[in-house]
């Protein structure tokens, strides 16, 4: 491999080798590719890619509930490709498995394909001494505003659950509520002695076969417009609040529900209808003028293409982890800047501490920010995952270590093996199965 950036530049470029390209990387390759799996309350999978120079970087491809698929794409299909590759060509090596892989596209794919993208910009920002985000431009800001999941079964345990995070020093609250007459819904801390406390500690209520869910559209959207009145009335007009509707209306009462929250100002609804029908959202559109967010099961530039061109949506919604990194989530964002469309990166705690910190640098440096989802780990995550990351204030922050600022401790790692654990399904009062 050439390490003169400038002697191979004149030769034909038909003529020179894949490893002839111009390089900065002075001769270093990719030695050694590991996928690490590990279970601290909930199942992560990562990408550690270690270069010949001994530099080590991480990316995030875990999958809640299909895990050892892309284990098996990293292992079986896609650490040999990277061996000997330079470490940091990392466009040429994004196009190289996307358009290599000739089936293109997919949660499974671009997973993968992100764990190598977030692995070789931590390796870069390490050899640079740069934190990530200043290899994507610097800070346009100095922290990102946060919301946090408040939830509860009903109006008292809210208040308690909105209060708790008021005082953890969140600025934004998602608030879900359950629904008269359903048991257990989603985005709904499972009762503790209070009725309040955290959603989604795993493994809570997860297992070998998903568990099943109850679901009424009509009872929801009668139930949630009282929840945020009471909620309003009581934190007053200016905490920004969002809601989760997971994917569960048509567009029509997408539009409908919508309409029925405009008098208390959220800041936005998510997933107010499946998107694959991308057009539906015109339908939402026309019926509200309710902010939308939409995007965290989408994984590549072409789902939102409609969604944007059209302004369909106001944030994007996208996980860096599912969405083929950092590189092409930051190609997402440019395009959605074109329309005034912001961020709201997926950041619950099925994306591991690693993919947080690579949307905390890319959040950080795009001009297009609007806020970021973040749930604390568990602190048995975070005794695997050393983070650098910060929250004060209501505002994260990635930090300056080199990289993403994401460690990864093997030996805490080694003492929580992977269990199956599969997302719940839902189904309608009369047995029909539905969106979850
Ligand atoms: O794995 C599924 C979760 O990431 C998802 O249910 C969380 O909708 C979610 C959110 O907005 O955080
Ligand atoms: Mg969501």
């Amino acid at each position: 491999m050439t390490t003169d950036q400038h002697a191979d530049e004149s030769a034909p470029v038909g003529a020179r080798a894949q490893g002839d390209l111009v390089s900065s990387a002075a001769g270093t390759t990719i030695e050694r590719v590991e996928v690490l799996v590990t279970n601290p309350t909930r199942n992560f999978v990562t990408l550690r890619i270690t270069t010949s120079d001994g530099v080590t970087g991480l990316g995030d491809a875990t999958v809640n509930g299909r895990e050892l698929a892309v284990v098996s794409y990293l292992r079986d299909h896609v650490a040999h490709l990277l061996e000997g590759r330079d470490p940091w060509r990392i466009e040429d090596t994004w196009q190289y498995l996307y358009r290599g892989a000739y089936w293109r596209r997919g949660p499974i794919t671009m997973s993968a394909i992100a764990a190598v993208d977030m692995a070789l910009c931590d390796i870069k920002g390490k050899v640079t001494g740069q934190p990530v985000y200043q290899l994507l431009g610097g800070a346009t800001r100095a922290g990102l505003l946060a919301y946090g999941h408040a939830s509860g079964a009903e109006i008292p345990q809210i208040f308690e659950s909105v209060h708790e995070h008021l005082e953890e020093g969140y600025r934004a609250v998602r608030v879900q509520t359950a629904v008269p007459g359903l048991g257990q819904v989603y985005g709904v801390a499972a009762a503790g002695a209070s009725g309040a406390g955290r959603y989604d500690y795993e493994p809570a209520r997860r297992g070998l076969r998903p568990t099943e869910e109850q679901w009424d559209t009509r009872a929801y959207m009668r139930h949630l417009p009282t929840v945020f009145e009471a909620v309003r009335a009581e934190f007053g007009p200016e905490l920004p609040l969002l809601h989760d509707g997971h994917h569960r209306m048509t567009p029509n009462q997408a539009g409908q529900l919508g309409r029925s929250l405009e008098p208390y100002d959220l800041f936005w609804l998510e997933d107010c209808t499946p998107a694959e029908n991308q057009e539906g959202l015109r339908r939402v559109r026309a019926l509200t003028s309710q902010p939308l967010a939409i995007g965290e099961i989408f994984n590549s530039i072409w789902d939102y293409q409609t969604l944007i061109t059209e302004q369909l949506i106001d944030y994007v919604r996208s996980a860096v982890t599912h969405t083929g990194g950092i590189t092409h989530l930051k190609k997402i964002m440019d395009f959605a800047s074109l329309y005034q469309i912001r961020s709201g990166f997926h950041g619950p705690t099925d994306i591991s501490p690693v993919g947080q910190a690579a949307a905390l640098h890319l959040g950080l440096a795009i001009h297009n920010f609007g806020i970021q989802e973040y749930m604390r780990h568990s602190d048995e995550t975070l005794s695997v995952f050393r983070t650098s990351y910060t929250f004060t204030d209501g505002l994260l922050h990635p930090g300056d270590t080199p990289g993403l600022g994401v460690e990864y401790d093997d030996e805490a790692g080694a003492a929580f093996e992977y269990s199956p654990a599969y997302l719940p399904v839902n189904r309608l009062t009369d047995g029909t199965m539905h969106d979850w």
